[in-house]
């Protein structure tokens, strides 16, 4: 049986528009996964940690075999590639794959929270995601439509896409 997975990408260093693209490329290519859509880019106001770049999000819709802490290894190895550091929270960073949901499991392992414990109020997570699944459910929180809503004062900007 396969679940339903949402990730969101987001990048806000060197080149974060290519970045993104070939993120989306990495995870489309991810073994025992179907990759099902990609949002568009969007250009975002840092929240949390302020006086750093804008950053460029998006989020992708997979379906995975493998369990949830296998897929998040595997998104790891996927940032190593892209050149990820890890320092303090909220730091600028070359890509960071964030898992926001794994079907409908619940989890408060601190080694992965699901549903991701912030994605609900956070309109550069809500916006790709309503794009892709305008009717999703965030289990334990309600629709993404109503919650992108109150995330209205986010200042964020979708990006038209790029010619190939
Ligand atoms: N990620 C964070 C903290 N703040 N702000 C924006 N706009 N986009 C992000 O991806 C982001 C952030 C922690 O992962
Ligand atoms: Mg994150
Ligand atoms: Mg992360």
């Amino acid at each position: 049986m396969s679940q339903r997975c949402f990730i969101a990408l987001g990048a806000n260093l060197g080149n974060p528009v290519v970045t993104v693209q070939k993120a989306i490329l990495a995870l489309r290519g991810l073994p025992q996964t179907q990759f099902i859509a990609a949002s568009s880019l969007y250009r975002t106001a840092p929240v949390g940690l302020k006086h750093q770049p804008d950053f460029i999000n998006a989020v992708v819709e997979l379906r995975a075999v493998s369990p949830a802490l296998t897929l998040l290894d595997s998104l790891f190895e996927i940032e190593a590639r892209f050149g990820r550091a890890r320092s303090i929270r909220n730091a600028p960073r070359t890509l960071d794959l964030d898992l926001l949901l794994y079907g409908e499991e619940l989890s408060d392992d601190p080694q992965l929270t699901l549903p991701h414990p912030r994605l609900h109020e956070r309109a550069f997570v809500l916006a790709p995601l309503a794009e892709i699944s305008p009717q999703l459910m965030i289990p334990g929180r309600g629709p993404v439509s109503e919650l992108l809503l109150r995330c209205a004062g986010q200042k964020i900007e979708k990006l038209l896409p790029l010619p190939a």
